[in-house]
């Protein structure tokens, strides 16, 4: 007899795109939302990079600042021989801050979602610091459990710069920072770049900048949608809304639809109200005694912070022995 079993266990296993898996089901609820880190693909990264120059958005110049400014303090806390780990490592710029800050850096670990980028920066790390062992670690950062066996044997400090951990709600940013913990292990020291709570008027300013690049950042979404799932989004019909909700301290970035309309993408319709909103990133920001109070719930001990004003960087010890 043949068995059914036999005929299914044939059939090609179905190749689930993530991407398109997160798309559908953030429009598929009310309030439609997307997760921000699709917003990094190339275009999004170039987007991104713009960005940073941008006279409105502080953070970048002001962590950069920090860092050159206090980095020889800030390396100073580090363990003797230790291994530098970042988290979500891009182009490695602010690193290399520290690293050259820091005499006692014996090994360098970015870790990156992107295989590409991260492979042809380490070539360029290696010939910039050639004294330096340098090991890439393609992974989502957010789910990773383990340190890399190369640097098992080495004590460890963290880096997390950007203000990225803003882009969690604050139980997912203090899971983060138990999960590096773990990760980072005993005596290790945590660096985080965090951007601060300040005039309503100028986190505006930042997110809703004059040449108009942060709406283009915003609507690439809907691009990468329209690319990459075959979408057809018009962009002419949604507008970028950032604004400050001071209950949550945190900027709310929205796509709004300009009027009732239908998208198709992946056979599947999304309908949408005139003005309903895609919820397309949250940017919380802390006070410095609000991230401490953050990061000792979450098992680490504040150090010391500095800051400029508008932007902090926080250097955090593991005492914890697990
Ligand atoms: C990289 C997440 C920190 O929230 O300021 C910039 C991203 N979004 N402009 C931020 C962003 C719009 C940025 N983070």
């Amino acid at each position: 007899m043949i068995m059914q079993t036999a005929v299914r266990a044939r059939r090609p296993p179905e190749t689930v795109n993530p991407f398109a898996a997160d798309v559908i089901a953030g429009l598929s609820v009310k309030p439609k939302y997307l997760p921000p880190k699709y917003f990094y693909d190339l275009a999004g990264s170039a987007l991104f990079e713009r960005i940073t120059h941008l006279p409105e958005y502080y953070p970048t110049r002001s962590e950069l600042g920090l860092l050159q400014k206090y980095g020889p303090a800030i390396t100073s806390l580090f363990p003797p021989g230790c291994a530098l780990v970042e988290f979500g490592a891009g182009a490695s710029t602010k690193a290399r801050i520290l690293l050259r800050a820091a005499a006692s850096v014996e090994a360098y670990v970015p870790i990156d979602i992107s295989g590409d980028f991260l492979q042809k920066d380490a070539a360029r790390l290696r010939r910039d610091f050639p004294h330096l062992a340098i090991h890439p670690v393609v992974a989502d950062f957010t789910t990773m459990l383990e340190p890399p066996a190369e640097i098992a044997a080495k004590p460890r400090a963290g880096f997390f710069p950007g203000s990225t951990i803003g882009n969690f709600e604050p139980h997912e940013a203090a899971g983060f920072l138990r999960r590096a913990g773990a990760i980072l292990g005993a005596g290790a020291v945590f660096v985080v770049g965090v951007d601060l709570a300040k005039s309503p008027d100028i986190l505006y300013r930042a997110y809703n900048d004059e040449e108009g690049v942060t709406a283009k950042f915003n609507l690439n979404l809907l691009a990468r949608i329209n690319r990459e799932l075959g979408g057809n989004f018009n962009l002419e019909a949604f507008e970028h809304h950032a604004f400050y909700n001071a209950e949550r301290s945190r900027i709310e970035m929205h796509l709004a639809s300009t009027k009732r309309q239908k998208v198709r993408l992946c056979d599947t319709t999304i309908e949408f109200r005139a003005g309903e909103t895609i919820h397309t990133e949250n940017s919380y920001k802390y006070s410095i005694d609000s991230f401490q109070v953050l990061a000792l719930g979450s098992g680490w001990s504040p150090i010391k912070a500095w800051t400029d004003g508008l932007f902090s960087v926080h250097a955090l010890r593991m005492t914890e022995d697990r």
